[in-house]
């Protein structure tokens, strides 16, 4: 695939920027093999979010609940962080100040190499008890089937948010201070739809930060964007990398 052209204007923000922001959806993990929620060969095409990813989903039928999230735990653990997460990582290290913002749930940024990582939307590979919420590692259903309980007898459950849910404060305080500072936000691969995570892009726009987003695809937001990348980010974040002159 041809690498994108990349404007001189992202290039000039982010060589003269003290902090940069990054915003990660499920695109970012598309070239990795997992699917997306909404795409083509999305997740959501085979369930609906309103039946599987609530907590009312799960009161009522944990172990339908259970196999989707066995099966994505399965997907991602066959997954590898692709040169899109790789980027991330590098300029973690690279910028004065870097906040890593992910809605995504699959743990890729860490095996990357990110350091610090705000998990909006919590994390596949860990679960925890839907009563008293105490940490419960990564238990899933037992090997003969049987639910994971909680000592407290709550049924365990992954520890990601739900619809319907509230999102980690302590995490969503952090990551919307660092986004009002950020002199450059750069969006990727999301579909902009899912709130209060995409409210961060109108924050950034607010505050008056350059904002880029890398997506193949046109979203409800582009209109907020001071430049919009069109290609798949595990090429766009390198060749941006690259003409930074930020050896891999
Ligand atoms: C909340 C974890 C306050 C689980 C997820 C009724 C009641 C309560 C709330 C609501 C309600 N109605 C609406 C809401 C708000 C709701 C919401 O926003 N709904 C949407 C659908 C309208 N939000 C909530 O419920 C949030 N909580 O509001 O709490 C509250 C509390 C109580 C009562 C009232 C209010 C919680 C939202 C969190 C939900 N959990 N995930 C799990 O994973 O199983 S959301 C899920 O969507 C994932 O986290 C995912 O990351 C996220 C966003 O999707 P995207 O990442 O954008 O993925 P998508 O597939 O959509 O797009 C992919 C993009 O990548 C595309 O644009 C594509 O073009 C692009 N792409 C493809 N390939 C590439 C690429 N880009 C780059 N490179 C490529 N190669
Ligand atoms: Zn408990």
């Amino acid at each position: 695939m041809p690498v994108p052209s990349i404007p001189e204007a992202a290039i000039a923000a982010l060589s003269s920027a003290e902090a940069v922001a990054a915003f990660t959806g499920a695109g970012i993990s598309a070239e990795s093999g997992v699917p997306t929620f909404r795409g083509e060969r999305g997740l959501w095409r085979t369930y609906r979010p309103e039946e599987l990813a609530t907590p009312q989903a799960f009161e009522a039928d944990p172990r339908t609940v259970w196999e989707w999230y066995t099966f994505r735990r399965d997907l991602m653990a066959k997954s590898n962080p692709n040169p899109g997460h790789y980027a991330l990582a590098r300029w973690e290290r690279h910028f004065p100040h870097f906040s890593l913002v992910t809605q995504n749930v699959d743990g890729l940024h860490h095996r990357a190499g990110s350091q610090v990582v705000y998990e909006l939307h919590g994390n596949i590979c860990r679960s925890r008890c839907h009563w008293c919420r105490k940490p419960a590692g990564d238990l899933g259903v037992g090997p003969d089937g049987e639910l994971p309980h909680c000592a407290c007898g709550g049924p365990i459950r992954p520890d990601v948010v739900w619809f319907g849910e509230t999102l980690p404060a302590r995490t969503v305080d952090d990551a919307w201070k660092d986004v009002r500072q950020t002199d450059v936000f750069v969006s990727v691969g999301t579909s902009s739809i899912v709130y209060p995570a995409a409210g961060l892009i109108e924050i950034a726009r607010s505050a008056g930060a350059f904002m880029i987003e890398v997506n193949p695809e046109e979203t409800e937001l582009s209109g907020l964007f001071d430049v919009c990348l069109r290609g798949p980010s595990g090429i766009i974040l390198p060749e941006v990398s690259r003409r930074l002159g930020l050896a891999d």
